[in-house]
């Protein structure tokens, strides 16, 4: 039996980083498709938080971790996957730094810009889960698509400068993370600029089939709701 079981909703980047991760450190492990099932009883008792990705192994102290960063990081450290995710402190910095900034900055904004074309519920509080008018909704998605735009631009000017990938040669689960929330962006056929599409490709060059299969999910879905809206 494998030691890792990932429990995913595959239609969602957040879940599409945790699925590349696991396949291009080739670890051991099977997925369980929760779509629909994360407010169980059987599902909150055991994440609380009804979150997907959630990662089942014996050794954690409750027996499951989730966050998608958490996840990888807890994996690079128990199985010594140093490349993905370096141990020297400072290269590490540099590396939880790009992932805190994606997780707690970039993707709010890329939510807000995409979930509506996504059909995705936004999240309490946002003007887009209000009941405020179209006209409200429109501004505050082209808002977030803005301030995305510019968060998007920090890793040109500070995490990439000049290197191929956040983790300097090698790819880390910082770019992982990051090229797998660009996937949404194809939800609203964001003109991607030129050297983050250099960018993104060098990731999905590096990680192959890794990248591509759990990508075929979300593309997948992408396709589905863009045909709804014809
Ligand atoms: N920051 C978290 C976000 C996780 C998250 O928002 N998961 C959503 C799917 S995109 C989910 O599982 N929602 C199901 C629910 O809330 O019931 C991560 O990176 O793992």
């Amino acid at each position: 039996m494998s030691a890792i079981k990932l429990h995913v909703i595959k239609p969602s980047v957040n879940n599409m980083t945790a699925r590349v991760f696991v396949r291009a450190a080739k670890l051991d492990f099977t997925e369980d498709d929760v779509y629909g099932k994360t407010r169980t009883d059987d599902y909150l008792a055991r994440n609380p938080a009804h979150l997907t990705p959630m990662m089942e192994a014996a050794d954690l102290p409750k027996g499951v971790v989730w966050e998608s960063c958490a996840i990888m990081q807890y994996l690079c450290n128990k199985h010594h996957l140093d490349k993905f995710y370096p141990t020297e402190p400072e290269k590490r910095a540099m590396v939880d730094s790009a992932m805190f900034y994606i997780v707690g900055t970039v993707y709010p904004y890329l939510s807000r810009a995409t979930y509506g074309a996504l059909n995705f519920p936004l999240y309490a509080g946002e003007v887009g889960a209000s009941d405020a008018d179209a006209a409200a909704k429109d501004k505050a998605q082209k808002a977030a698509l803005a301030a995305m735009g510019e968060t998007l631009e920090v890793f040109r000017k500070f995490y990439l400068s000049g290197k191929t990938f956040i983790g300097g040669d090698h790819v880390s689960i910082a770019d992982i993370r990051l090229a797998a929330s660009l996937e949404f962006l194809h939800a609203i056929d964001y003109p991607v600029p030129g050297w983050l599409g250099t960018y993104w490709s060098a990731v999905k060059h590096a990680l192959g089939a890794a990248y591509a299969e759990p990508a075929k999910d979300v593309e997948g879905y992408i396709a589905y709701v863009k045909g709804l809206k014809k």
